[in-house]
């Protein structure tokens, strides 16, 4: 097991209902460390960027309405495991089939408003990272 960074993104839904610091607060109690965190309203193209995998899927559209509705607010988590833990943190993407207990199978129902986005893999998550956080980049702490 190493120690990974992750994207992890509250979407429009998230923060209009108030569950950034819900959020946030469970990745710190789990032990992850924050080295980033960016509340914008990032406009279609660059949502199109995030999403390009799925170009091709019938929900495409909709996604990118529902991601453009209000602002995101973006974050990366450093500690062990970060990837596919972070994704156990938030949830089955349908939230109908999240466990209770994580984010989807608390806050959520419908799998078009599923309140998060976690990355998928170490690889995309380091693509995310430097979409979401540029130049700037992220913050190194003990
Ligand atoms: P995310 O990127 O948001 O963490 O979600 P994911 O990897 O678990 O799932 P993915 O298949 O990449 O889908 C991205 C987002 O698209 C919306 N979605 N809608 N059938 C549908 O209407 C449908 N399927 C997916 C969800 O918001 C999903 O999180």
């Amino acid at each position: 097991m190493s120690t990974e960074q992750t994207y992890i993104m509250v979407k429009p839904d998230g923060v209009q209902r108030g569950l950034v610091g819900e959020i946030i607060s469970r990745f710190e109690k789990r032990g992850y460390k924050l080295v980033g965190l960016k509340m914008c309203a990032p406009g279609q193209e660059h949502l199109e960027n995030h999403y390009a995998d799925l170009k091709e899927k019938s929900f495409f559209p909709g996604l990118i309405k529902y991601m453009n509705s209000g602002p995101v607010v973006g974050m990366v988590w450093e500690g062990l495991d970060a990837v596919k833990t972070g994704r156990s943190i938030l949830g089955a993407t349908n939230p109908l089939q999240s466990a209770p207990g994580t984010i989807r199978g608390d806050f959520a129902l419908a799998v078009g408003r599923n309140v998060c986005h976690g990355s998928d893999t170490v690889e995309n998550a380091q693509k995310e990272i430097n979409l979401w956080f540029g130049k700037e980049g992220v913050t190194k702490w003990a």
